[in-house]
């Protein structure tokens, strides 16, 4: 909708800001350091406001929790959009110059009144009429979200109705005010913006624009493809269909955390070439014909990650790699040369510096003044500028050529989650991440943690009455995909009906066996936070557990 790939504003700016709403968003256990400016900020007065199916750590620091059924976001940004709009709370000066479709957008969230929002979403009336107008009146406010929003059916047009509301009060384009979708790992920004994307060569650069492919043809001496590539969804329908019969993977685990666990092995096993190159033998692995166990870790190399404030910054080696491991930059250069391109022996430096040189986006960044400065934002045009620490200033520019292009307005149809409830099927299984664990499990699994405890399947306590089960026995969790066997814990967070579970051990419970891959069709995310499911007793509880975990099992 902006037409650039990254948050708009600098965590500095989180804490000088008067309202902060975290929208699908447990940043207290998923994202620590940025939740700590956020406290900044709270502790300074801002008001805080968490939009989550669960009272997560972070609702629980809120001024407000707006505790919504799963897949009903849309219902609620559009009663956000209806009550601003109703109460003339809209920017209008800002709305008439730099966006358009305001009248669609009008038209399309009448119906969604407080009372019939309530109804589908399951917050108050009152609560949403309070986020609204505490959004819209405040000087400057921050809209985070993460994959409450994003895995989902329809992730993108969930995007597209939370950043309605930026566009509709102007918190956009402003010291203070923004938009932060915040990233997984400490450089999924870095790795879009290095072009490891389907549709963008290195600096976030189409690769459809002639000009930009004969700029790369001409420094790597090889034509450039003129067309898209395939995202990783495209990419395992191409493996059903046989169109794609080899793959490489570098740092995933796909076995583990895709969707529908049983169905990316098929994929996976039915290749006639896998190659896997991780600094564990994972999952995905063992499934492979050749393994690359030679990488070294983040600390055992040199080069640079940015994260979701689109800040690039060094990251230095301060261990030697054990053994025989090596970086992953002389592996893939080692795969070249056997292929027949010697691109000599480039530090990480030298790649930096050539990335400079065709990314304009990155040229004013040199080594030497990414360690002055603590790392630079981008955009960085030259190497005497740095640009203001949020993006989009242009908006507010009345000179129409500055001001460039307007961003639109979304007017979005709600879609409820794809695998629906019914008897066979009847409580909702949401899926995430608690603060001591990591992803798969592949780099936090094998450590013993006292707050950790394996996984269990998360209950309210009025299902678990209702179902007739102690905390700790085991039961049988099934999906319309497959079954696994946890648990039960209690999970005072959780209302009826709302169930829990992590990712994060997939060698004794695998939760994506259960997992729906109804894929968004821009985003290519599947639906990981919504999937039907019913308990069954196994009859003998062989946990040996006895006592429920305080809620998340994190103090
Ligand atoms: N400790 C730790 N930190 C991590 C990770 C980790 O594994 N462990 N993983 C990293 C990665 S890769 C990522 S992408 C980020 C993810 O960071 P988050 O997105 O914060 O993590 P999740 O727990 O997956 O999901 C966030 C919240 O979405 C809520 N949710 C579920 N369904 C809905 C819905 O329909 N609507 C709304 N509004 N909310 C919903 C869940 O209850 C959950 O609290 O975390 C990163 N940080
Ligand atoms: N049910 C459910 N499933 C989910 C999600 C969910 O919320 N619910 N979230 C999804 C999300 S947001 C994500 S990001 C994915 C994560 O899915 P994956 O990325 O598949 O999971 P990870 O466990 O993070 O695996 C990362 C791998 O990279 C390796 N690695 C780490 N550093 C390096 C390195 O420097 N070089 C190399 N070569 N390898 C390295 C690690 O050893 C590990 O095997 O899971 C998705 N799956
Ligand atoms: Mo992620």
């Amino acid at each position: 909708m902006f037409g650039a790939g990254g948050g708009t504003s600098s965590y500095r700016e989180i804490e000088d800001t008067d309202v902060v709403i975290l929208w699908g968003s447990n940043a207290r256990e998923t994202h620590p350091i940025f939740f700590h400016h956020v406290l900044k900020a709270v502790h300074k007065g801002a008001k805080l406001y968490v939009v989550d199916p669960r009272r997560t750590r972070s609702a629980q620091w809120a001024d407000n929790w707006l505790g919504l059924h799963v897949g009903t976001d849309i219902p609620l940004a559009n009663a956000v959009a209806r009550e601003i709009i109703q109460h003339n709370l809209h920017n209008t000066a800002f709305v008439e110059r730099a966006t358009t479709g305001f009248a669609e957008l009008a038209a399309a969230v009448e119906p969604w009144t407080l009372e019939r929002a309530e109804r589908e979403t399951g917050v108050p009336a009152s609560a949403i009429r309070e986020l609204a107008h505490a959004y819209a009146q405040a000087d400057r406010a921050q809209l985070c979200w993460t994959l409450g929003i994003t895995e989902h059916h329809n992730a993108t047009d969930n995007v597209r109705a939370l950043i309605n509301l930026p566009l509709l009060t102007g918190h956009v384009g402003r010291y203070g005010s923004g938009l932060n979708p915040l990233r997984g790992q400490n450089n999924v920004q870095g790795g879009g913006d290095m072009g490891a994307i389907p549709n963008r060569l290195p600096g976030f650069q189409d690769i459809l624009d002639p000009e930009i492919r004969e700029k790369f043809a001409r420094t790597w001496g090889r034509p450039i493809q003129p067309s898209y590539g395939k995202h990783l969804t495209q990419m395992l329908e191409a493996m059903d269909s046989g169109e794609m019969t080899n793959a490489y993977v570098i740092g995933e685990n796909p076995v583990q955390s895709e969707a529908d666990a049983a169905r990316t092995v098929a994929r996976f096993s039915g290749l006639d070439h896998l190659v896997v190159q991780d600094m564990f033998l994972t999952k995905t692995a063992e499934l492979a014909d050749v393994v690359l166990p030679a990488s070294a870790s983040w600390c055992e190399t040199d080069g640079t990650v940015t994260n979701s404030e689109r800040r690039v910054q060094r990251v230095r080696q301060a261990l030697t790699p054990p053994g025989n491991a090596r970086n992953d930059i002389d592996i893939i250069g080692d795969i070249a040369r056997r292929l027949g391109h010697d691109w000599g022996d480039p530090g990480a430096e030298q790649i930096w510096d050539e990335l400079r040189s065709l990314s304009p986006m990155h040229a004013g960044m040199s080594y030497s003044r990414l360690a002055e400065l603590g790392g630079i934002q981008w955009p960085c045009y030259s190497e005497d500028t740095l640009e203001p620490p949020y993006l989009h200033g242009r908006l507010w520019e009345s000179d129409p050529d500055k001001r460039g292009s307007p961003a639109p307005f979304a007017a979005v149809d709600y879609r409820p989650p794809v695998d629906g409830l019914d008897e066979d099927y009847p409580l909702r299984l949401t899926t995430g991440r608690r603060l001591d664990s990591y992803n798969t499990g592949v780099q936090s699994g094998g450590f013993s943690s006292p707050m950790r405890d394996g996984e269990g399947i998360d209950l309210s306590s009025e299902d678990v009455a209702r179902l007739g089960l102690r905390p700790g026995e085991r039961v049988t969790i099934t999906s319309r995909r497959g079954s696994v066997v946890a648990p039960v814990r209690i999970d005072p967070t959780l209302r009826a009906g709302l169930a829990f579970m992590t990712m994060h051990f997939p060698d004794e419970v695998d939760t994506n066996s259960l997992t729906i891959e109804a894929t968004d069709p821009i985003a290519g995310t599947a639906e990981y936070k919504a999937t039907a499911i019913r308990i069954d007793k196994l009859g003998s509880d062989t946990s040996g557990r006895s006592e429920a975990l305080p809620a998340s099992g994190v103090p």
